[in-house]
């Protein structure tokens, strides 16, 4: 017989690691993202157009998530930052204990946005809170249309959706407007942003968007007050789980949405195991 208790409790300590990852990188003043999409859709591409375009400030660093080998970690690792490959062997998501464990070897005091890029998959790595500040999205046009009406619980959770790809848009049934639709039917306010790694389209709303969201969580812990420290959960019109990083959205800014959003433990039913 399946022991439901179990699951529960390995659930709420997996979230308890997610949250004291979130906890640990605001208190290094780091940002963080989660780039999450199906196998091939392109976020390793999209982190080596971001690294070659963007201005120079940001100290980067990478976590990379692959099932096997270290192809990904090597491609990022030619523009002089710090990579660490995570490999899970089989599994289909990355989970917070080993971003953890990552986290460990890392010189924190010399990163500034740590990228974190999930296993390849639809699914699984949407139901793990890894400590983020916010999630990335990448859909790429050839996969179809239908995908985030079929696997809504990655698109309920993206604080951005990149369409990517649309270079091959003419060879494709893609519908954009129909995928945007649906993508914001189950994430009201969502930014999406249609995007060409191969030919550039679309990249400088990218690399706004990033800028915009790092120095807002730049300005959010400048004005923190002392009372409590960075990354501690405090009370005053929230729940105790509040923290106090970019997802946490005071400020909109011009075209993010302020909803309650992505609860840093969001889970589907189904348990962990679903597809891991
Ligand atoms: N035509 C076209 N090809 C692209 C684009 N972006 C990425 N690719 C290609 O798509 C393939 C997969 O890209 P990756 O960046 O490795 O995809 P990924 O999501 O990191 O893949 P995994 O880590 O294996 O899940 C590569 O051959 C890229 O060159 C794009 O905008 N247009
Ligand atoms: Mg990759």
């Amino acid at each position: 017989m399946h022991d439901f208790s179990v699951n529960k409790r390995l659930w709420d300590q997996t979230d308890e690691l997610g949250l004291a990852n979130r906890r640990r990188l605001e208190e290094a003043r780091i940002y963080c993202i989660n780039v999450m999409s199906a196998p091939g859709a392109g976020k390793t591409t999209l982190l080596e157009r971001t690294l070659e375009r963007i201005a120079p400030g940001p100290r980067f660093g990478v976590i990379e998530g692959d099932i096997q080998g270290r192809a990904d970690a090597d491609r990022l690792e030619r523009f002089g930052i710090p990579v660490r490959q995570i490999n899970t062997n089989g599994a289909c998501h990355l989970d917070p204990r080993q971003v953890a464990a990552a986290l460990d070897t890392m010189d924190l005091g010399s990163i500034d946005l740590l990228v974190i890029e999930n296993v390849g998959n639809l699914v699984c790595p949407a139901e793990f809170d890894l400590g983020e500040a916010d999630r990335v999205m990448l859909l790429s046009v050839t996969e179809g249309h239908d995908k985030p009406a079929k696997y809504p619980l990655m698109f309920r959770t993206a604080d951005v959706l990149i369409l990517n790809k649309i270079d091959l848009l003419p060879h494709t049934d893609f519908d954009l407007a129909e995928a945007s639709r649906v993508a914001r039917v189950l994430r009201e306010g969502i930014e999406i942003l249609e995007v060409s790694c191969r030919t550039g389209e679309g990249l400088d709303g990218w690399i706004a968007w990033l800028e915009h969201r790092l120095a807002h969580a730049k300005e959010h812990w400048d004005g923190m007050p002392h009372d409590h420290a960075p990354g501690q959960s405090h009370n005053h019109d929230h729940g105790p789980d509040h923290s106090h990083g970019p997802s946490h959205r005071h400020d909109p800014g011009p075209s993010h949405d302020a909803s309650p959003g992505r609860a840093p433990n969001h889970r589907p039913t189904g348990g962990p195991a679903s597809g891991a």
